[in-house]
């Protein structure tokens, strides 16, 4: 078993909702074990003229092979009426493997840890409720030192 995060994040169709569904859909996966989920945060989203995003993070316990979480992942996604509309579009719902026990991936369709990780105030502040402030991430730089090297502007915690 590894511990896996998993980022979450959603900006259409009660975006709250939606991650409360992923929640449970991850309860189910096979082979691994929930441990636990985040609050719920919101902010602006990256792309200007989008609805406002709500994130968060949770974290399993897993055998399965990173691909095969991958898949299973994206069945989530497209279960939960994830339509591909525009690439830069808003989304019903996001699952992004963030961190996959301490190896480094790098593959076409899976790259982990994930690439855009440390810099986002919606992926650090929920990641630190789970993961030890200690955890080192791919650069070395521990999760308490980007914490402290990333702004937190407009990122709002609300009830899940
Ligand atoms: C592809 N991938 O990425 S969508 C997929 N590494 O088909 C995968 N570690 O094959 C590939 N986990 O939340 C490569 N997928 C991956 N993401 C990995 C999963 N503003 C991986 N405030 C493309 N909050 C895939 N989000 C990757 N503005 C990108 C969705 C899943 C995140 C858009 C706020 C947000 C976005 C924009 C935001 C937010 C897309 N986020």
């Amino acid at each position: 078993m590894e511990r896996v995060y998993i980022g979450m994040g959603s900006n259409l169709a009660d975006p709250a909702d939606q991650l409360r569904s992923a929640v449970e859909a991850l309860t189910q996966l096979p082979e691994s074990r929930f441990v636990g989920v985040s609050a719920f945060y919101q902010s602006d989203s990256l792309l200007p003229g989008q609805p406002r995003y709500t994130n968060a993070v949770a974290a399993i316990d897993s055998s399965l092979a990173p691909l095969d979480l991958l898949d299973a992942l994206q069945a989530i996604e497209l279960d939960q009426g994830r339509e591909r509309l525009e690439r830069w579009g808003p989304r019903t719902l996001d699952l992004d493997i963030l961190l996959f026990g301490d190896r480094l991936i790098d593959e076409p369709r899976l790259k982990v840890p994930h690439y855009h990780m440390h810099a986002r105030p919606f992926v650090l502040y929920p990641l630190a409720e789970l993961a030890p402030a200690s955890l080192e991430l791919a650069d070395g730089r521990t999760l308490a030192q980007l914490l402290s090297d990333c702004l937190f502007i407009g990122l709002e915690r609300i009830a899940s």
